[in-house]
């Protein structure tokens, strides 16, 4: 039976460290699926619809990566697409408090979810969306941080700012 693993998050935008999570995951499992939260909550930058073209545009080498939204319970989610694992990057301590306690909840909430975390390749260790926005938004250097064409739709989500 094919492996399935989730790769959650917000992506708003996808960086290059989301980038390297996924491709590591879709080298140790069968099929990976990227599912983007639609979170109104959070005032994103990108509609989930922006946020799931790009990941489109910037996965679209690796076979096994498919792009998803989801406006739920990761655990339901998971549920819905028979999925039991989820795939996180971890970067430094302060990213384990919390992750510990998402994967602590979402284990008491199904016995049957396992969470996977991989360590941030170094380079990428220090990179965040919101590190990528704010420097965006000030016309910084991003190149080194996002593929082209997410540089190309912040430079147009800043444009005139
Ligand atoms: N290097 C390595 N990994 C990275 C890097 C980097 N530079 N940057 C980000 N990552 C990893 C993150 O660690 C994370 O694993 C993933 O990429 C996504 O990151 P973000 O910032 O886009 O996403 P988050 O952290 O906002 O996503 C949070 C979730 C959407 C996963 C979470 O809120 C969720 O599951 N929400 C649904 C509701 C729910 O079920 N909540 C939990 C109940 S207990």
């Amino acid at each position: 039976e094919a492996t399935v693993a989730v790769c959650p998050g917000s992506f708003d935008p996808v960086t290059y460290g989301h980038l390297d999570i996924i491709s590591r995951a879709a080298e140790a499992f069968d099929r990976v699926i990227v599912a983007v939260l639609n979170n109104a909550s959070k005032k994103p930058l990108f509609t989930v619809e922006e946020r799931m073209q790009l990941l489109q545009e910037v996965t679209k080498d690796i076979p096994n990566v498919e792009v998803d939204g989801f406006d739920d319970l990761l655990i339901n989610y998971m549920t819905q697409k028979k999925a039991h694992i989820i795939v996180k990057g971890l970067r430094a301590v302060s990213d384990f408090e919390y992750e510990l306690q998402m994967a602590s909840m979402n284990r008491k909430l199904s016995d049957k979810i396992e969470t996977f975390f991989m360590m941030s390749s170094s380079q990428y260790s220090y990179l965040s969306s919101s590190i990528v926005k704010q420097l965006a938004m000030f016309h910084g250097p991003i190149e080194d941080l996002v593929p082209p064409a997410v540089e190309k739709a912040l430079r147009v989500k800043y444009a005139g700012r």
